[in-house]
């Protein structure tokens, strides 16, 4: 294991484990949840008969399963394997053929102030045609479409269109570059890019298209043609026999098409996240129970109530919750959302909350990095907008501290709202840990209890489940809907990633710790992952990144904790000094910092940028080689540098220190 291990306490872990307030629901809100406790206890009398009725309930299909689970080949789990379906039309068109075609689907707000409405019949005409466009353009039932959007309406219909033809979509985050763009497209030999000429970030347009050409000059893919979507009208230059614009071919296409049902264990999607190793991992999912526990997690721990709630998740649809909570889970639910294309302080930091006030929204999911930024801010920004509307509010992505928490609630939710801390994985598909509202008296900054249906513990060394009170290693033990079915092409490295440390169970990879009451409380990554900004990102991978440039003779990454953004990313690099005198001469002039940080964003994308860069003339290192993180991650968080023994040279972090010392 990583040197690193989560049982090591600080002072957070200290603050945690005296959380003492407790916010029951409402007798109101009680009466009108959705969920009920009930739901605990029938989950445990019959988990398996009730994941299936839950795929019954929640779900329509084409051919009813008989089979629930088959785990005969651990861990490749098969649910409702006997079963067929399709997402597009259980996102869709059942809920246009049950009389609702006009509810919204989607209230769209551009950051530049552009707005569109979308109902349900309206999504169904956009897929049907975006599905036929796809056809026409070779795209058939198993193949695979790279999709690189902004947030805009074309985003979730490029998704679905790909969902209605059982071609497995992968989208790739805007923000990543076209080098990390090429390698998803390579690995998973996408036929086709949908992308745009650019979305609006920040007040000015961004562009999107010139990567994509970037990434597809480097060769070695199959793709024969890129869907560009007309979105901010700036300059772009086009391939004739390649390149394909939207509004010319889908405007034009049919708005009938027949969705395809496929098997409940067809590849529904793949999305790249973050390992521990330099090279991302395709985690793929399928249909069936993948869209059972989207629909269900929706339901339950958001009190959805599709008739009157406005819900409005502000994740990127590049990331897993975008894909969980904008696309599928919101729109199998029949519910009404709202999406935001741009930044939250764009034009100014009331921007989010005006949102709030502009749709009444009452559903708000986010990240506790962007709640810490508006905490940041200031209460008296949103206290300048009607937020009466909310009356659930979420957290995803990285443990939320239980005073942003509190800020939360009672800045955002009035005091009122519940909070429902929840945990998840890209690779766990949907929420697995998580209060549920209207039955859960919910703890600030525990995501508590596995939800109905899943079993989780916390692990010690060993394997053994620790007792309340101790911290160890968040495990889950028994199969579940959504889990991911592997990492594309790779079996084996999915094996050993998630199966070999604690055989018959899935290694989450983070650190959690039971309370005095069994709460889990999460305490982030125990691996060599880490969490910016709700972001997974590889130490490896930057440091990849950063050994790349010629500058650059050896290079160590730690994530160090960040009051706003959870941990940034702090590097420790040795230079190439030759080289670095040989820029001096050519009169390149040598900002090494400038330079690497841009290195890095070209490489990896903007997200990875080093917080700070840090020229050393050593790095620390056991006998055996192994980079110390944890006497960097000392260095970088301004700590009292920790045990030194096992270095090969215990001098290096004297020389370290020295040099940071006398650094200019
Ligand atoms: C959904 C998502 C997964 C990692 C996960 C953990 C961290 C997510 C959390 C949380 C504490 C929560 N994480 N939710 N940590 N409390 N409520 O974020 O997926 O991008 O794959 O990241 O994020 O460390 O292992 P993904």
């Amino acid at each position: 294991m990583p040197e690193n291990g989560p049982v090591e306490s600080g002072p957070a872990l200290e603050n945690l484990l005296v959380e003492e307030r407790t916010f029951p629901p409402s007798p109101e809100f009680a009466a009108a949840a959705v969920a009920s406790a009930d739901l605990y206890e029938q989950a445990s009398a019959d988990r398996l008969g009730f994941w299936a009725d839950q795929a019954r309930e929640l779900l329509d299909w084409d051919t009813a399963f008989t089979e629930v689970l088959d785990f005969s080949d651990a861990p490749r789990a098969r649910w409702f394997a006997d079963g067929t379906l399709n997402a597009a039309f259980n996102a869709v068109d059942r809920h246009v053929a049950a009389g609702l075609g006009e509810r919204v689907a989607i209230h769209w707000e551009g950051e530049n102030g552009d707005t569109r409405t979308l109902t349900y019949a309206d999504l169904q005409r956009e897929i049907s045609r975006a599905a036929n466009v796809l056809g026409d353009l070779g795209v058939s039932t198993g193949d695979r479409v790279a999709i690189y959007l902004p947030m805009i309406p074309e985003a979730v219909i490029a998704m679905l269109a790909c969902a209605r033809i059982g071609a497995p979509h992968s989208v790739v985050f805007g923000g990543f570059s076209a080098e990390a763009l090429h390698s998803r497209i390579v690995d998973a030999e996408a036929k086709l890019v949908i992308t745009a000429d650019g979305g609006y970030r920040r007040g000015a347009p961004s562009a999107l298209k010139p990567a994509v050409d970037e990434a597809l000059a480097k060769g070695g893919t199959p793709v024969e043609h890129v869907l560009v979507v007309r979105r901010t009208g700036q300059e772009v230059a086009w391939t004739d026999d390649r390149d394909v614009w939207w509004h010319e071919s889908v405007d034009a296409a049919s708005e009938t098409h027949a969705p395809v049902a496929v098997d409940a264990e067809h590849p529904l999607f793949i999305l790249y996240t973050s390992g521990t190793t330099g090279k991302p991992k395709g985690i793929f999912h399928t249909t069936g129970g993948y869209l059972t526990q989207s629909a269900y997690t929706h339901r339950n721990v958001f009190d959805l109530h599709p008739e009157t709630d406005v819900y409005w998740c502000t994740a990127d649809i590049g990331w897993v919750t975008g894909h969980t909570y904008v696309t599928y889970g919101p729109l199998v639910n029949g519910a009404t959302q709202v999406m935001y294309e741009g930044t939250p302080d764009t034009p100014h930091r009331g921007r989010w909350w005006e949102i709030v006030q502009k749709y009444g929204v009452t559903i708000l999911y986010t990240a506790p990095t962007a709640i810490r930024t508006c905490m940041k801010w200031g209460g008296d920004i949103p206290a300048q907008f009607d937020l009466s509307s909310l009356r659930v509010l979420g957290s995803v992505g990285e443990p939320i501290n239980p005073e942003a928490w509190m800020w939360y609630r009672r800045v955002i939710g009035g005091d009122r709202t519940p909070v429902v801390d929840t945990w998840w994985q890209t690779e766990t598909g949907a929420i697995m840990i998580s209060p549920l509202p209207g039955v859960t008296a919910a703890k600030p900054g525990s995501a508590q209890v596995p939800l109905p249906g899943i079993v989780a513990d916390v692990l010690d060394d060993a394997g053994k489940s620790v007792p309340n009170g101790s911290g160890g290693y968040l495990v889950l033990t028994e199969p579940w809907p959504s889990m991911l079915r592997g990492i594309w092409g790779d079996e084996e490295r999915f094996r050993e990633t998630y199966w070999s440390r604690f055989p018959g169970s899935y290694f989450a990879g983070d650190g959690a710790k039971k309370d005095a009451d069994g709460d889990i409380w999460l305490l982030g990554r125990v691996d060599d992952v880490m969490n910016v900004s709700g972001h997974r990102l590889s130490t490896t991978e930057i440091e990849s990144a950063l050994v790349s440039h010629p500058w650059v003779a050896e290079a160590a990454v730690v994530g160090a904790q960040d009051a706003t953004t959870g941990q940034a990313v702090v590097a420790f690099v040795i230079l190439r000094a030759e080289a670095v005198e040989k820029a001096d001469e050519e009169g390149e002039g040598h900002d090494v910092v400038a330079e690497l940080r841009n290195h890095v964003a070209k490489e990896i994308g903007p997200i990875a940028k080093p917080r700070s860069i840090l020229v050393v003339a050593e790095l620390p290192k056991t006998r055996s080689g192994k980079i110390m993180r944890r006497l960097l991650r000392d260095v970088a968080e301004h700590r009292q540098v920790g045990d030194v023994t096992t270095l090969a040279d215990t001098s290096v972090m004297d020389l370290i220190a020295t040099g940071l010392a006398t650094a200019p």
